[in-house]
């Protein structure tokens, strides 16, 4: 991509209506636009994150064995009243009457709507348990919609649902997805811890939110520091496996406010261990048995001829909210300078050509080095303006691309300059400089 073409609208300054640092950047790099109070619109920069980070959650959801559909946004407000949330929901719910006047919704969540997917496709036990997902947007009418995409009214949600026998059977489809969200979480370069969390409007008595350490988030935690130490690494989609993995992270106490009690904490927690602190709930999983299962009559045919109610859980990501998320972890505001994990980056190397009236020859020279690096299916962006070489600098360690090839005075003979965000520069060939970008992107 070659700046002069692209649609990235830089703001000069940091926007006065955005509170946090995420909502800061995203506005001033041009990432997203509000269309309407908690409405975006996603632009190249932005969208080319969110894209990225749908892409991880999705291969992870697939490893574990997750059937990838889709439903609408719009939902009839039929099944919601056999769920009996139809009334419970209250003005979160944004509600829409058609022409014939038959009342829909713009889906806020989607158990009603898969429970009916599910009755009418699978009769038999032989068929369990399923893992189904989607990813889908979502409408929320936010009483304060706030910061940005981090809690907006329309945003975009990896949910998932879970259908099995047992109670049994369900808790390991529940611990399966517990596996799947670290997994997903560490490769977005992101520690999230799992908490106990409530279940609030989607119901249940087990749930987890996963969450990272932000000053700015919306959730109050109160954990054992050691939690962080744990490894998720070698645990596989197993039974017992996963059950380890559930009583290593279990070792050490970890709510949300909600779930806080003051005495356990303080019995359970060495006061050296103890942080009360304040994270962003990127993920939610949620397991509520035959919660909708039995007022929608979702059962299956049991062997000898009986029914039972399928039991049920559901498992949430944030996946818009992530983009915001990403950047309140990584972002240095006091310097001015973000770096995306290279896996979500919107590109993975910035080319940036000192070009003026007197230094025409380093367009051609950036020009050349461009097409190599596309041609080695790099993902390049190549600054081609006649602006000032050291706000062209200033410019991409805001939009945090993690790599930059400065074509300047000093880019003399076969070496470039090249630099990865918070590191010493180097000076390296073309091909030097290609291999080291091929390496880090095979490790995604
Ligand atoms: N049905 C369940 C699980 S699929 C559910 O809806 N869970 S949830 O309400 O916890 O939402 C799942 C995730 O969506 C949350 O963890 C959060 O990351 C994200 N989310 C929820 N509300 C908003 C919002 N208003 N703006 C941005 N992201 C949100």
């Amino acid at each position: 991509m070659h700046i002069s073409k692209s649609l990235i609208p830089i703001l000069k300054n940091n926007p006065t209506e955005a509170k946090i640092k995420s909502h800061q950047l995203m506005l001033r790099v041009g990432m997203i636009r509000q269309s309407s109070a908690g409405i975006y619109s996603w632009l190249p920069l932005g969208f080319k994150v969110m894209k990225k980070i749908e892409k991880i959650v999705r291969e992870e959801q697939d490893k574990i064995g997750a059937q990838e559909i889709l439903m609408p946004t719009i939902q009839s407000s039929d099944i919601w009243k056999e769920s009996g949330r139809y009334d419970d929901y209250g003005e979160e719910m944004l509600r829409i009457k058609d022409r014939q006047n038959r009342e829909m919704l713009y889906g806020p969540t989607n158990e009603e709507l898969i429970t009916e997917i599910f009755r009418s496709s699978i009769k038999s036990y032989k068929s369990l348990p399923q893992l189904l997902y989607h990813i889908q947007w979502k409408f929320r009418d936010e009483l304060r919609p706030r910061f940005g995409i981090m809690r907006c009214r329309e945003f975009y949600m990896k949910d998932a649902y879970s259908f099995d026998l047992s109670d049994e059977d369900a808790r390991f489809s529940y611990n399966k997805f517990y596996l799947s969200y670290l997994k997903t979480f560490k490769r977005l370069d992101l520690s999230a811890i799992p908490m106990e969390a409530e279940t609030g409007p989607i119901g249940g008595n087990l749930s987890h939110e996963f969450i990272i350490l932000a000053e700015t988030g919306e959730s109050k935690i109160f954990t054992d520091k050691r939690i962080f130490e744990v490894d998720s690494d070698g645990y596989k989609p197993e039974k017992k496996s996963l059950e380890e993995l559930r009583k290593k992270f279990e070792t050490y106490y970890s709510v949300t406010d909600e779930k806080y009690n003051k005495s356990e904490f303080e019995k359970n927690v060495p006061s050296e261990h103890r942080i009360i602190t304040k994270g962003i709930e990127v993920g939610h999983i949620f397991y509520f048995g035959d919660k909708y299962s039995k007022p929608l009559n979702a059962s299956v045919d049991l062997q000898g001829g009986k029914k039972d109610f399928v039991k049920m859980g559901s498992y949430g990501i944030g996946v818009s909210r992530l983009v915001g998320a990403i950047i309140e972890a990584k972002y240095n505001d006091k310097d001015e300078i973000m770096k995306w994990p290279l896996a979500v980056s919107p590109y993975d190397v910035a080319l940036i050509p000192l070009i003026s009236k007197n230094e025409t020859s380093n367009i051609e020279k950036a020009n050349n080095i461009y097409d190599f690096l596309k041609e080695k299916k790099i993902d390049v962006i190549i600054d081609d303006t006649e602006e000032n070489f050291s706000s062209k600098i200033k410019k991409f360690n805001l939009i945090g691309i993690p790599y930059q090839i400065l074509v300047g005075k000093k880019s003399e003979g076969d070496l470039l300059e090249f630099k990865e965000i918070g590191k010493e520069t180097q000076q390296l060939s073309l091909s030097q400089i290609a291999d080291l970008l091929i390496k880090q992107k095979s490790k995604i």
